[in-house]
């Protein structure tokens, strides 16, 4: 990890310009790896995986999909929303005033889900676009728990599946987002051009701050910027954009079943100065919605008593969507 000096932004903001998220290499030695994804998760909350195994074939024709969504006219897209609770989204983020500078498509990953809306949202094939996120959907799943499966392994808790299993119950609530951060050829329209812009600019925030309310999320981007994670107050570390990789991160739910070991890390989305707008796909992997979150007995321990209490999904599901996409909420189930 190189620590850079920061550089000053707004609103007494600092970048950390050079902080690389760990890099975990699947193909590695079992016990190396869990050892490696459990260090990462309690110091980042976020984590690279490469040789993932998710084929590229798999992920490029969701990307073609998404993009050939994304560039139809604004009246055509506005048939698939608005996302409350799935379609197409543009700008409103959650039901309580949040606003950004993205447009989205939310996904239940239900099947029977993906197939209703997968009508509005490609009217021509709806079929192939199905097809296409429900072939996505089971690949990254697949990941998921894989990675799930080293975490409980690296935690030595007994009961190894405990987290995938979760996350495979056919009524998981697990949920798949597109989103298209504009390009600055967009935002050309309304500035003054003549002098030449910052890499970022950071009063143009594309998805505001915030923590995924989930198990995991795994994203991936194409090859522009934006993701930035907060490691301390007021510091913002950008994440480099690599397409071969997918960029995983801690949900508050795994959070609470760590016993706070693993971190849930705020991160947020900045539109970039770049001529090519950027695409990302999250898949973020939940329990079903009457499924207790429950802790391991393996981490709670007379030094690290349990932090928080007992809830359902659900439970957890409807304070988050009471709130706005900045708060904290997983302190709302703390045990003092
Ligand atoms: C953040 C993570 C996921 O994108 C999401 C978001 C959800 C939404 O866009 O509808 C939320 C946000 C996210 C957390 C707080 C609430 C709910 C918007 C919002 C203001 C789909 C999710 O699960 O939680």
């Amino acid at each position: 990890m190189v620590l850079a000096t920061p550089n000053p932004i707004l609103r007494g903001e600092k970048v950390e310009a050079n902080i690389e998220l760990p890099t975990i290499d699947l193909l590695g030695e079992r016990s190396e790896v869990s050892r490696q994804i459990v260090k990462a998760c309690e110091e980042f909350g976020f984590f690279k995986v490469v040789n993932h195994g998710v084929p590229h074939d798999i992920i490029s024709k969701m990307e073609e999909e998404s993009l050939s969504f994304f560039s139809k006219p604004e009246a055509q897209k506005q048939l698939a929303g608005p996302a409350k609770p799935f379609g197409y989204g543009c700008k409103t983020i959650g039901f309580n005033g949040d606003m950004g500078e993205v447009e989205y498509i939310l996904l239940n990953t239900h099947p029977l889900s993906i197939a209703h809306h997968s009508k509005t949202i490609s009217s021509n094939n709806p079929t192939k676009f199905s097809f296409t996120v429900s072939w996505y959907i089971e690949a990254v799943k697949g990941l998921a728990c894989e990675i799930l499966d080293l975490m409980a392994d690296g935690l030595r808790v007994s009961d190894t599946k405990l987290f995938s299993r979760l996350i495979k119950d056919s009524d998981s609530d697990s949920l798949f987002r597109l989103n298209h951060y504009p390009n600055n050829d967009y935002c050309s329209k309304d500035r003054d051009t003549s002098s030449p812009l910052p890499p970022y600019d950071h009063s143009r925030v594309g998805f505001g701050e915030h923590s995924d309310p989930q198990i995991l999320t795994l994203l991936r981007s194409n090859d522009v910027g934006g993701l930035q994670i907060s490691l301390d107050d007021n510091v913002w570390v950008p994440v480099a954009p690599d397409p071969t990789a997918f960029c995983v991160n801690v949900g508050d739910v795994l959070q609470a079943m760590t016993n706070g070991r693993f971190v849930s890390v705020r991160h947020r989305a900045i539109v970039t100065n770049s001529h090519k707008s950027r695409l990302s796909m999250a898949y973020f992997a939940a329990p079903a919605l009457n499924a207790l979150i429950s802790v391991p007995k393996e981490v709670v321990t007379a030094e690290k008593p349990r932090l928080y209490r007992p809830f359902t999904w659900a439970e957890y599901k409807r304070t988050t969507y009471s709130l706005r996409l900045g708060d904290t909420r997983l302190n709302l189930f703390r045990i003092c």
